[in-house]
């Protein structure tokens, strides 16, 4: 089994990777490897705040590893937060702070559409492969549920009637961007020779 290094500092991320993989694959975090450092996230895309996380981890490292950047975009605020999800509402990174300024951005407005976009950036032996998942569905009028991250609470996915925040990992994971993110990436890996 080969091992990959999720360069990532979020451990709602990891877990939810990991229900996924199960154990077809050897996931070591950052404090795993001993890696203590905070990614940049310098860009306007997720393509390139992707590529920075995967490729700063592999540089320190020379270990395959994959990064990932996901933005939640709303039709109402022409696609807003979307690669600024994180900071939103400042630098603290507050994930109910976020949600409340979300929120607050779209009172009033009808067209409560939205979509999570995850960009993985996969640096197999030094080259890269980018692989993308998209969920779409509706930002709900006040938050519900108390599992998941970030803006779980506030969004519902297409084709349910509950938030994010109300399933269980694996649940979300059959619907959501890093779901279906995922599932290209395992597919790349399983074709690959060695593997
Ligand atoms: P890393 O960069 O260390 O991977 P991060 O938390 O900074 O972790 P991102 O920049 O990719 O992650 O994510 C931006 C924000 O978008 C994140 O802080 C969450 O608030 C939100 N987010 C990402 N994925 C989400 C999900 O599946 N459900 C709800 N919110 C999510």
């Amino acid at each position: 089994m080969q091992k990959l290094i999720f360069a990532t500092n979020n451990q709602h991320k990891v877990e939810e990777i990991r229900a996924l993989l199960g154990k077809r694959f050897q996931i070591v975090t950052l404090a795993e490897a001993g890696i203590h450092i905070d990614i940049p996230e310098p860009y306007d895309t997720l393509e390139q705040n992707a590529r920075e996380k995967a490729m700063t981890i592999y540089r320190l490292t020379g270990i395959s590893c994959f990064g990932e950047d996901t933005g939640l975009e709303t039709m109402a605020l022409n696609g807003d937060p979307g690669v600024k999800s994180a900071r939103y509402a400042g630098d603290e990174r507050d994930f109910a702070a976020n949600t409340q300024k979300l929120l607050n951005m779209l009172e009033g407005k009808t067209n409560r559409s939205a979509r999570f976009r995850t960009v993985i950036s996969l640096c197999l032996n030094g080259t890269e492969h980018l692989f993308e998942g998209a969920c779409e569905g509706q930002i709900a009028d006040i938050p519900r549920g108390d599992k998941g991250f970030g803006y779980d609470p506030v969004f519902i996915p297409l084709n349910s009637n509950r938030t994010f925040a109300e399933m269980d990992l694996a649940e979300k994971n059959q619907y959501s961007h890093r779901g279906k993110a995922m599932e290209q990436l395992v597919r790349f890996l399983l074709n690959q020779q060695n593997y």
